[in-house]
C-alpha cells in the first residue's frame, strides 16, 4: 500500500485530494496544526466524509523538527505540499507570514524529505498567480512570470526552489501551476464561493446585497476535483517536471456572478454593489491558461465546466444554509 503524505490537508485541495488518493487505495497521512477549534477543523474531510480515513499528524510548516519527525515516522511515497496562506488580498495585510509558510517553508518541506526520504516523489502548488502582469495572452510553462502580491512573490520563490532541488539533487520534484480551482469547499473569501454564497443568502431572504471589488478581472475557473488529478498524475510519471493546469477559458468575474445570480431566478443588477474598498493594491487582470502540456502528457483535461461548477456550489450552499437556518 502506497502512503501519502498532504501539508494543507484540512483545505480545498487536501480534501479532495485525499479522497482521490483513498478511491486509489493510498494510505494518507495529512499535517495539521494546532488551533483553538480542534473540533471543526476537519470539517472539509468531514464534507466527503472521509475524515475517519485519513490519519492527522501535528506539525507546522514553518516548525523544520516537525516536518523532519513527520516525514521519519510516515516515511512517504509521495509528499504533496499544498499548504499555504492562500488568500492573495490578505497577503498585503500579512506579508512576512505569507513570505514565511508561502515561500521559506517550502524550502523546509524539501529540506526534511532531502533527510528523511530522498527518494519520496514531491508535488509543489505552484500559482497561475506568478504570472501577474501578464507577458503572453495564454499562458504556458514558458511564458515569464511577473508577480503582483507578495503571495505571487512568495509563490514563486517556491516554484524555483523547487526546481532548484530538482536539477541540485535529483530529487523527483513537480511543480504545478495551477489556475483558479474553485470548488463547495472553497473558502468563503474567494470570490466564487463568496458569490454562490451571497445568491443562496439572498434566495433564501437571509441578505439582500453582495458587494465585490473588480469584477472586470478575468480567470480561467476549473473544477478542484479535477485539478487534484493532475497532481496525482504529475508525481506517477518517470521524470519529474512542470505543468500547466487550466481550462483555456477565461470569464469576468461579472459574468461568473451573473451565471450564479441566473441560475438562482434572481436578477444581478439588484443585488450587486460595487465595493472600492474591496479592490486590491495591484491586480491581476486577466489570467488564461494553455494546458497543452498536461494534456498530452498526462492524458489530463478538465472535465467540468463554470457553469456546471457553479451550479453545484449554489445548490451546496443553499442546502448548507438550510441546514443552519
Ligand atoms: P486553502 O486555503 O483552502 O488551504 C490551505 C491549507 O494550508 C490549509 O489546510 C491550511 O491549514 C494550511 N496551512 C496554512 N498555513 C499553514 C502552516 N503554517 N502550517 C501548516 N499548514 C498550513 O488552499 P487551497 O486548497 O485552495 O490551495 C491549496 C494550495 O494550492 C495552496 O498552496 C494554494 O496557494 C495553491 N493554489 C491554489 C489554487 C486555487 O485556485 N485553489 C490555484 C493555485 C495554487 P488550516 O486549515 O489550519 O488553515
Ligand atoms: P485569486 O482568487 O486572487 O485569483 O487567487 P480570488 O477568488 O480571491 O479573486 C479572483 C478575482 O476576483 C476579484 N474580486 C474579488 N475577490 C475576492 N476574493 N472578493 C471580492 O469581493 C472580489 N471582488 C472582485 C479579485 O480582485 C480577483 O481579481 C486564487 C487563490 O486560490 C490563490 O491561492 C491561487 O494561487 C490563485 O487563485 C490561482
Amino acid at each position: 500500500m502506497k502512503k501519502a503524505f498532504i501539508t494543507g490537508i484540512t483545505g480545498q485541495d487536501g480534501a479532495y485530494l485525499s479522497q482521490l488518493l483513498l478511491s486509489k487505495g493510498y494510505e494518507v497521512y495529512g499535517l495539521i496544526r494546532r488551533s483553538s477549534t480542534a473540533d471543526v477543523n476537519d470539517v472539509r474531510l468531514r464534507w466527503l466524509g472521509i475524515a475517519d480515513q485519513v490519519k492527522l499528524v501535528d506539525g507546522n510548516l514553518t516548525d523544520l523538527s516537525s516536518l523532519v519527525r513527520a516525514l521519519g515516522d510516515i516515511k512517504p511515497d509521495e509528499i504533496y505540499n499544498l499548504g499555504a496562506q492562500s488568500f492573495v488580498k490578505s497577503s498585503w495585510s500579512q506579508p512576512i507570514l505569507t513570505g514565511n509558510v508561502t515561500a521559506l517553508a517550502v524550502t523546509n518541506m524539501l529540506e526534511a524529505m532531502r533527510l528523511v526520504c530522498p527518494d519520496a516523489r514531491f508535488y509543489q502548488a505552484s500559482s497561475s498567480e506568478m504570472y501577474g502582469l501578464i507577458q503572453e495572452e495564454m499562458q504556458s510553462e514558458t511564458t515569464p512570470f511577473y508577480p503582483r502580491s507578495p503571495y505571487a512573490v512568495a509563490k514563486l520563490y517556491g516554484h524555483w526552489i523547487t526546481v532548484n532541488y530538482r536539477e541540485s539533487f535529483g530529487m523527483h520534484a513537480s511543480s504545478g501551476i495551477l489556475f483558479n480551482h474553485e470548488s463547495p469547499l472553497r473558502g468563503i473569501e474567494f470570490v466564487t464561493r463568496k458569490v454562490t454564497d451571497s445568491v443562496a443568502r439572498i434566495k433564501l431572504g437571509l441578505a439582500q446585497e453582495l458587494r465585490l471589488g473588480n469584477i472586470d478581472a478575468k480567470r480561467d475557473w476549473g473544477h478542484a476535483r479535477d485539478y487534484v488529478k493532475a497532481m496525482w498524475l504529475m508525481l506517477q510519471q518517470d521524470k519529474p517536471d512542470d505543468y500547466v493546469v487550466a481550462t483555456g477559458r477565461t470569464t469576468t468575474v461579472r459574468d461568473m456572478c451573473r451565471i450564479a445570480f441566473e441560475y438562482a431566478g434572481l436578477k444581478m443588477d439588484e443585488h450587486l454593489i460595487i465595493d472600492p474598498e474591496l479592490f486590491r493594491p495591484a491586480e491581476v487582470d486577466v489570467l488564461l491558461g494553455n494546458p497543452a502540456k498536461a494534456e498530452e502528457r498526462l492524458g489530463w483535461s478538465a472535465e467540468t465546466t463554470l457553469e456546471e461548477m457553479i451550479r453545484e456550489m449554489v445548490d451546496a450552499d443553499i442546502k448548507r444554509l438550510a441546514l443552519v437556518r
